[in-house]
């Protein structure tokens, strides 16, 4: 369908297309489209826009990382549609695996996200060598699948849209867990060491600005990473939502 840039919501848009095209080409799950949709409903009530709860959290995000002494990022279908070249781009400025950990797991999919990152350009992905497979003691589904030689062993998790079983289960496992996800309200966000409540297409490229220039000026991460408080954070997203809420409200009612 040709979507005409005049569209005011020429962006949504075209990146509905492009993740219904990576549905049909066979590594984005047709759940992840629904999912997709949530992430949307989110976006729309936080006004589409880098807010400064997540901007302080990107911050803290990129301090951490850049801090770890093995960070991973956690790939699955949705991130490998939506911002492939970003994924790879941030493992490399702050040394952090990559690895294809996916919910609705089946090997036809870790091979087609495999494929499409190794297109983009990325060396080494880990979670796809059936040699190197492990169990995280939780959750039940097959997320809790990883790599011996990736998630297993890291300090710090970058879990892009997650669920909250994992994520419990890797604190559990006293790593840090960094979660990008527009519902403030999912226990992910809530139980993250820091939770970046915006869109994955909004946050990368300002994680990867903001990777640079904390490699440039370390010394001011460990009073970045301080005082972040994740709960307050999460709060003040939340509130964001209620303001947008009040305005058009008061808009249509005052
Ligand atoms: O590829 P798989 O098999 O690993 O499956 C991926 C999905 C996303 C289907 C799976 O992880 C899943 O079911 O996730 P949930 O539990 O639906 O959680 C996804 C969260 O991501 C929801 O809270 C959405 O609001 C949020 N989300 C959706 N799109 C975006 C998003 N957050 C940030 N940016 C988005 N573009």
């Amino acid at each position: 369908m040709n979507i005409p840039n005049s569209h005011p919501r020429y962006k949504s848009l075209k990146t509905r297309e492009k993740i219904v095209n990576s549905y049909k080409d066979g590594y984005v799950a047709a759940e992840g489209l629904i999912a997709h949709g949530r992430g949307e409903a989110f976006d729309y009530l936080l006004g589409e826009t880098m807010d400064i709860y997540s901007a302080d959290a990107i911050r803290a995000a990129a301090c951490l990382m850049l801090n770890a002494k093995y960070p991973v990022i956690s790939v699955n279908g949705n991130a490998a549609s939506l911002v492939p070249d970003e994924i790879i781009e941030l493992s490399k400025i702050v040394n952090a695996k990559i690895e294809i950990n996916l919910f609705y797991r089946t090997e036809q999919r870790e091979l087609s996200i495999y494929n499409t990152l190794i297109e983009h350009g990325a060396n080494e992905i880990l979670g796809i060598d059936k040699r190197n497979s492990t169990k995280l003691p939780e959750p039940d589904s097959d997320r809790r699948i990883v790599d011996k030689n990736g998630i297993f062993i890291s300090d710090v998790v970058l879990i892009p849209l997650e669920d909250g079983d994992r994520t419990e289960s890797l604190i559990k496992m006293g790593k840090k867990v960094i979660a990008i996800d527009l519902n403030p309200l999912s226990r992910t966000s809530m139980i993250a060491d820091i939770t970046i409540v915006n869109n994955i297409i909004r946050v990368m490229p300002e994680l990867i600005k903001e990777s640079k220039y904390f490699r440039d000026n370390n010394k001011k991460c460990n009073s970045i990473l301080n005082d972040f408080d994740n709960k307050k954070n999460v709060a003040g997203s939340i509130e964001t939502i209620k303001d947008n809420l009040l305005k058009k409200y008061n808009e249509l009612y005052r």
